[in-house]
């Protein structure tokens, strides 16, 4: 479409005149980037159309992938390079004197995720795209993404965000493709022909209106889409109302997990999660029904993935629509339900699997719940069946029990595959967390190790790594990433690895310009720089690495003789706004902040930084400056991960405990290239079944842990006296579940060991260099590869290559 820079420069200036009604010379930074953005856009859409048509003629097979989450960030960049224009783009915006990156800082993140699951899935479709796989997204139009976090006097404020604001040029609105969804009312019966026929009285409606994203696979013409949905209100509303009916509609599709401490709020996430499988589910059918006429064979056609148990209601949207709208028998409906869904599981933390009660599920989804009642029923049967007389193993294997929906029992037994997200996680899983449900399905579990799109956090947020790479073996390796390997050839090549050094140094420096500009607080980018960002919670334990730097500045205090290499620990974290302990830790890193950066003494050795409102476009310029990836959960509680990968890729040394992906990481690059510390799965395990360890014992007889734990307590940071009690008692009263003072000398010790391997120049490159050139492994290339291959069983179309 642009041949030259020049034809480029033409369409683009006209293009800004005709939208924003200005002269070229008058416009702003914003209509250049609306332009921008509708002309990549519209340059997308050919292929789009393209893709849709190849996948249509040819038949085969496609997987949706459902999930409540798509932590998308910027889309500019990405598709820039993923259409092969960026070149073409930033030269000519360079000869109109605009900085292609001004106009990039105008795109609002699309933060519709709050962490790891739903990068993943953004990951994934960018993954599916670029292997030419006809994989598409379903998700929710959130108005309002993930909170703005600001802080504010060292505690965390959270602002509605408002992505939409000035619109979003990435979507297109299909208005024709709209779909009714309804809750409440109840359900009838007659007999109809001697069949039993269901209908839905006095159901309340909700339009579902799908917003389309194109999704540009890497350089091969191949264009997906995410289909993200909007509640609106229905046409013929039965409401009296109407006001109310249109404020209740709306909020459907208003917030990323809306507060759900109190009913109002549950019913309003089920709501959301129904509306999401029951759009999407009719327009998968919509679109089958274009080469197909019946449902018979579905499942051979059409894949459907279940990110977590948010979409599980899929089992019983499919078997409900099978059975009510298209006739089928029940034995006939779940065979093709069980065989079209599979469903990845990813958390080990028991308390975070999704109940719900059935006093809020029944009157919402009335027909669901008769069906999931059946679903439960015959499985209760078989397991009866298969253990006469085991009541307890039957109640504990039961979908509904105790008042209460079980979302994953739900999901184990209506899909046909069960993975984990690490190796570790899935035998956690099988062995420990879901044994039971191992023992009846053992085929159904399978692992499939998480991954990160290497196009997005390594070619587009470092490119200067990127290109040094290239320049030493091809850039075969943006195809084919295992091909990173051959970088180990340049282990013993001083100047390559000083030329690493130097990226790394332009990194810092990159970022210690944003935290100043941001902060005013001044960094030396030669320090170690030390990064923690991911979701605030208790298990990630962001709280043994202040509780280090908490004892770091007593030894400073205390010894004059005590000298570390200089350390800049900076964390980036948001805290869901109901969670009071990560709230308190948030307080906690900023005390800390302010108490060393203030200390002219402490501060010559290390500074603490605390980045306000972490997000994907903020996490693009941190990764690339990291010398040392802080993956430092409890063992067994990450299930895996996938910050570890995105910060050993740009070529940090992982810091981290044996648990998720850490210990795959560990495999490839070997002892000498990570450094680890603390209590294994398996002892935390055990330990957690004899109750726990005695925290109180590490606390009167290790005096570095009594002295940090009393300074919580006692006023040391002239904040009110009991700003940190809660802290102190989870450690000393509550006993400590997450391990932290149980590790904490393990910690100490590996610590120094990074401070000893940083005054190695030549050894800490070289162990940055494996880390990159093992990462390729970690590609979601890989993973999606594995996916399609063994659980979606679907191919890439060469036609569309
Ligand atoms: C994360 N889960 C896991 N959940 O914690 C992480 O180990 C893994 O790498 C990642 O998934 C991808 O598999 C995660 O991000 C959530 O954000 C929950 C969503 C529902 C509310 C509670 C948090």
């Amino acid at each position: 479409m642009f041949s030259s820079n020049e034809q480029f420069k033409q369409e683009f200036i006209d293009r800004v005149e005709r939208m924003s009604g200005k002269s070229f010379a008058d416009s702003s930074e914003r209509d250049q980037y609306q332009a921008l953005g509708n002309m990549v856009r519209e340059f997308a859409s050919q292929n789009w159309i393209s893709t849709n048509e190849q996948y249509r003629y040819s038949g085969t097979k496609q997987v949706y992938y459902l999930s409540i989450e798509f932590l998308l960030g910027r889309l500019l960049k990405h598709n820039l390079l993923n259409l092969g224009i960026e070149k073409i783009v930033e030269e000519s915006f360079t000869e109109l004197g605009i900085s292609l990156d001004a106009i990039e800082e105008l795109e609002a993140d699309a933060a519709l995720g709050n962490g790891g699951l739903g990068r993943l899935a953004a990951c994934f479709l960018d993954s599916l795209a670029s292997l030419g796989l006809p994989g598409h997204g379903c998700g929710i139009r959130y108005k309002h993404g993930l909170f703005e976090q600001k802080i504010v006097n060292g505690y965390q404020v959270e602002l509605p965000e408002h992505w939409l604001r000035n619109g979003h040029v990435w979507e297109v609105r299909k208005l024709d493709h709209a779909v009714e969804i309804p809750f409440w009312g109840h359900i009838e019966s007659t007999m109809e022909n001697g069949r039993l026929v269901f209908h839905h009285v006095n159901a309340e409606r909700i339009t579902a209106v799908p917003y389309d994203m194109p999704v540009v696979g890497y350089k091969n013409k191949t264009v997906n889409t995410l289909r993200l949905w909007n509640a609106e209100p229905s046409a013929y509303p039965i409401h009296k109302d109407i006001l109310k009916y249109k404020r209740e509609t709306e909020s459907v599709s208003e917030f990323l997990y809306p507060d759900d401490t109190h009913d109002e709020g549950k019913i309003l996430r089920l709501k959301q999660q129904y509306f999401l499988v029951s759009a999407s589910i009719r327009s998968i059918v919509r679109s089958y029904r274009k080469q197909h006429i019946s449902l018979q064979h579905f499942h051979e056609h059409v894949s459907i993935h279940i990110n977590d148990t948010h979409p599980v209601l899929a089992i019983p949207e499919l078997l409900r629509f099978l059975i009510d709208e298209e006739g089928y028998g029940w034995d006939e409906a779940w065979e093709i339900t069980t065989k079209t869904i599979s469903y990845t599981n990813h958390t080990t933390l028991s308390e975070a699997l999704e109940r719900w009660p059935i006093r809020i599920f029944q009157p919402l989804l009335p027909r669901i719940y008769l069906i999931v009642e059946e679903i439960n029923r015959r499985f209760c049967n078989e397991l009866w069946e298969r253990y006469p007389g085991d009541w307890k193993r039957i109640e504990n294997m039961a979908i509904i029990a105790n008042e209460e929906v079980k979302m994953a029992h739900l999901a184990l037994v209506g899909s046909h595959s069960v993975n984990g997200v690490a190796q570790i996680h899935t035998e956690i899983l099988k062995q420990r967390e879901m044994p039971l449900f191992y023992e009846v399905f053992p085929n159904k579990f399978n692992n499939k190790t998480n991954g990160i799109t290497h196009r997005r956090w390594l070619l587009k947020s470092n490119p200067q790594l990127a290109s040094l790479i290239s320049e030493a073996i091809s850039d075969e390796w943006i195809a084919k990433p295992e091909k990173l390997e051959l970088l180990m050839e340049y282990q013993d090549d001083s100047l390559f690895l000083e030329q690493l050094s130097k990226v790394k140094e332009r990194n810092k420096h990159k970022l210690v310009e944003t935290i100043t500009a941001k902060t005013g607080i001044a960094l030396d980018p030669t320090s170690i720089f030390d990064i923690q960002v991911k979701r605030l919670h208790a298990y990630k334990r962001q709280l043994l690495n202040v509780l280090h730097i908490m004892h770091l500045y007593n030894r400073i205090k205390e010894d004059s003789s005590f000298s570390i290499t200089p350390r800049t620990f900076i964390f980036g974290a948001k805290a869901s706004p109901g969670y009071y302990f990560a709230k308190k830790v948030i307080k906690l890193i900023n005390t800390v902040a302010k108490k060393v950066n203030e200390d002219s003494e402490v501060s010559k050795y290390i500074r603490v930084i605390f980045l306000e409102n972490y997000r994907v476009s903020l996490a693009e310029e941190i990764f690339p400056a990291a010398d040392v990836s802080e993956q430092i959960s409890t063992a067994s509680k990450e299930a895996s991960g996938t910050g570890n990968m995105k910060f050993m890729m740009n070529g940090a040394i992982t810091l981290g405990t044996m648990d998720g992906a850490n210990v795959e990481i560990f495999e490839r690059v070997g002892n000498e290239n990570i450094f680890t510390f603390g209590l294994s799965a398996d002892d935390v395990l055990r330990l957690q079944k004899q109750g726990g360890y005695r925290a109180m014992e590490y606390y009167q007889h290790d005096r570095r842990i009594r002295k940090v734990l009393d300074q919580l307590v006692n006023g040391f940071f002239s904040e009110e006296q009991n700003e940190f009690e809660a802290i102190f008692d989870s450690l000393v009263a509550h006993n400590d579940q997450y391990f932290v003072l149980r590790d904490f000398s393990s910690y100490v010790d590996v610590q120094s060991k990074v401070n000893e391997a940083y005054r190695n120049q030549n050894e800490w490159w070289k162990k940055s260099l494996v880390n990159i050139a093992k990462s390729g492994h970690f590609s979601s290339d890989r993973t999606i590869q594995q996916y399609a291959n063994e659980i979606w069983r679907i191919r890439s179309n060469s036609n569309v290559l």
